[in-house]
Formats: C-alpha cells, sequence, structure tokens
C-alpha cells in the first residue's frame, strides 16, 4: 500500500473521518559533518523518503496521535509542559506543539495518523522529517502560515535539545523544512544564508549504502563531540569553531587534551572542505568532489572518532571499487555512507558491497539510490 493510503486507513480507523495531509522529508548530505554546531558550512538535500501525517484539529485541548510504523500505538497528551508523553516517538511531535506555543504561536489539540519510509537509524534524519512535517502542518492549520520557514526549522532543532536529549545542529531540520527537487544547499550555519546548487553529476550517482548498524553508546557520544568544540572556542575566546584557524589551534595545543585537539582540528579542516567541493561542483570536477569525501571520512574516523567497523568497512570496500568519493554520512556510530560513483562502476559497486559486507558481518547493507527532492509540504 502507498504511504498516503497506509496512513489515511489508520486515521479512519481510529477517528473516523479525513484529515490534511502533510510531509517532510529526510535529508542526505554531500559534505560538511560536524560542523552545523560549530557555525560552519553544510552541503545538504532533502531526499524522495518522507515522513507523511494526516492531521485534522478536534476542537479540544488534547493531541491524539496514531504511530503507523510502530504497529497503530497510539497515545494522548496536553499540550502543557507537565503532558510530556512517555513514548518517545510522541515526544517529537509533543516537542514541536510546545516550542511552537512557547515562541507564542498557536496550538490546539488535534487527531493525527504518520507514518514514514526514511529508513530508521541510517543517519538520513527520519527525526527531523517527523519534526518538520509536524511543525509546518500545525503552522498551516493554526497560524496562518505566519511563521517562517527559518522559525519552523529551529522549532524542530529545539525539539531536538529540549525534549529528545541532542544537542543537534540546525543542518537536518533546515534541509527538511527548505529542500528543493534538484537541488543541494550550501548553507551558513551560523547566518542562515543559503545557496541553491542544481546537482545533476552528469555521469555520476549518489549511492547510500547503509550498515544498517546503530552503535548507540550510554554516554551520549554527539553531545560530547559537541563540548569538545565549544570547550576549544571558549578557550581560543570565540563563539564558535567557525573563525578558528589551525595556527591558532596549534597555538593553545599545549593547554587543551589530546583528545578535544583532534576534534577542533578535524572542524577547522572541515569547513574549508565544505566550500571547496560547492567550488569543484559548479566546476564539474568530481574527482575534486571525491578526493574531499574520502578526506572527510578519514576526519570522522581517526579525528572526531564517529565511525565505526563497519563503516570504515564500506568506505575501503569503495576505494578498492574505484569509487570517486565515500564517506560517512550524518552524525555517525552507524548508518550510511554515501557515495558519489561512475554510472559505468555503479552495478559492479553495489554487488560488491553488499557480497563482502555480508561475509564479514553476516548481514547485507541496504542500498538507495538518492534522488533529490523537495522539504516540508501540503500534499
Ligand atoms: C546529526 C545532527 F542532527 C546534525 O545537526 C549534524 O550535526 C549531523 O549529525 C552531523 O553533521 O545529523
Amino acid at each position: 500500500m502507498e504511504l498516503k493510503e497506509k496512513v489515511h486507513a489508520a486515521f479512519e480507523q481510529r477517528f473516523g473521518t479525513d484529515g490534511a495531509f502533510y510531509a517532510s522529508a529526510g535529508r542526505i548530505n554531500l559534505i560538511g559533518e560536524h560542523t552545523d554546531y560549530n557555525g560552519g558550512f553544510v552541503f545538504p538535500g532533502a531526499i524522495d523518503k518522507v515522513i507523511l501525517a494526516e492531521i485534522k484539529p478536534n476542537g479540544t485541548d488534547t493531541v491524539r496521535l496514531v504511530s503507523v510504523d510502530f504497529d497503530n500505538a497510539y497515545c494522548e497528551f496536553g499540550l502543557r509542559e507537565e503532558d510530556a508523553p512517555a513514548p518517545s516517538w510522541a515526544r517529537y511531535v509533543f516537542g514541536v506543539c510546545r516550542e511552537i506555543l512557547k515562541r507564542g504561536g498557536h496550538v490546539h489539540g488535534f487527531d493525527a495518523a504518520f507514518a514514514g519510509n526514511v529508513p530508521n537509524g541510517a543517519g538520513l534524519s527520519s527525526s527531523a522529517a517527523l519534526e518538520s512535517c509536524f511543525a509546518f502542518a500545525l503552522n498551516d492549520l493554526f497560524n496562518d502560515n505566519n511563521i517562517d520557514k527559518f522559525e519552523l526549522a529551529k522549532i524542530g532543532q529545539s525539539t531536538e535539545h529540549n525534549y529528545c536529549g541532542v544537542n543537534c545542529g540546525i543542518m537536518d531540520q533546515f534541509a527538511s523544512v527548505f529542500g528543493k527537487k534538484g537541488h543541494l544547499m550550501r548553507l551558513d550555519c551560523r547566518s542562515l544564508e543559503h545557496e541553491y546548487f542544481p546537482f545533476n553529476p552528469q555521469g555520476y550517482s549518489l549511492v547510500l549504502v547503509d550498515s544498517r548498524v546503530k552503535h548507540e553508546l550510554a554516554d551520549s557520544p554527539y553531545n560530547k563531540r559537541r563540548a569538545s568544540c565549544e570547550r576549544v572556542a571558549a578557550r581560543l575566546g570565540l563563539e564558535t569553531l567557525r573563525d578558528a584557524t589551525q595556527e591558532a589551534l596549534n597555538a593553545i595545543k599545549g593547554e587543551i587534551t589530546a583528545e578535544d585537539y583532534l576534534r577542533a582540528k578535524f572542524v577547522i579542516e572541515e569547513k574549508e572542505r565544505v566550500l571547496a567541493v560547492c567550488d569543484a561542483l559548479v566546476a564539474g570536477d568530481y574527482d575534486t568532489v571525491g578526493r574531499k569525501m574520502y578526506e572527510t571520512h578519514a576526519g570522522l574516523s581517526k579525528d572526531y572518532e564517529v565511525s565505526c567497523e563497519e563503516l570504515d568497512f564500506l568506505n575501503d570496500v569503495a576505494r578498492e571499487c574505484g569509487v570517486t568519493g565515500s564517506r560517512i554520512m550524518g552524525g555517525g556510530f552507524g548508518g550510511c555512507t554515501i557515495n558519489l560513483v561512475k554510472d559505468e562502476l555503479r552495478d559492479q559497486f553495489v554487488k560488491t558491497a553488499i557480497a563482502r559486507f555480508a561475509e564479514r558481518y553476516g548481514h547485507e547493507p541496504k542500498i538507495y539510490d538518492v534522488v533529490i527532492s523537495d522539504g516540508a509540504r501540503a500534499l
């Protein structure tokens, strides 16, 4: 069944009526990882995998929610801070409601069912898709679309910070809200200035190889990476690492931990790589784009330490297959590699990656071809 029909069947069964449909997208990021919360640049695009919701105001102050993908799990909650629901999937929606209210916007009770085809834990940001879908919908249903798109993205980001325990940057929610078919976006995460770049690499494809592993570490490694960067920025007298240089970092090397030094070194290098990749893309220089992707992988693996054995293995296989560029994508600790592959090598690469990974780890990775698509929208 199509996603929309599936959602509607659940909505009708639970609420016996029809609502309005909204969707928002997962994202890829060509380059610029862990730079967003450092005020740096990122280069994402929305993809053709979405979270889709059917929603209808219900005239009360209670939200009634069905998660179709969780066996039609049901949850209801009020809209006050103390009404936070227990299931984590419902907290994303609760957080979006609360963040709109905190900003002086309007939210009243509504009924909703939602489902998605953004793979969970693959680093494609299904959570940002969920937040953006509801932020966009509640703006339309209760706020006459008066909340601008920047604020919609920030509402999703604040939801992660305040209701989900992840101190993320703005990249995922921005890409999910602002995504445009056929275009990547170079986003300056400090000013939120952004530029759309047509993305249609002649003779190349983007292929995601999903390791289907997720190494959830108990002590919140993502937040720890961010804390390292903030410590170094503070030590340099800067608000973020955006303006840090390798020289300035070297000058304080003896005063910070070896670990913090490596984290900051990666961020300083990655900032420059994003700009270099944008220029290379405009010039049609895919070899440079690819080389930078490999450099990012090495930095994420050795200096930022957010890779894992399985992703390093996939990166090695890509290199052996002659793939132009390959790297871990997203926050890390599992999920996907993103690969820039010459069209004539694509099938052989996919076949080899599946076979070699399965032989080594006992399960096949999943392959997704990337289609750059629109972000949040009413259907
Ligand atoms: C996750 C976060 F949500 C983003 O903000 C970003 O930091 C990314 O990891 C790493 O680039 O997706």
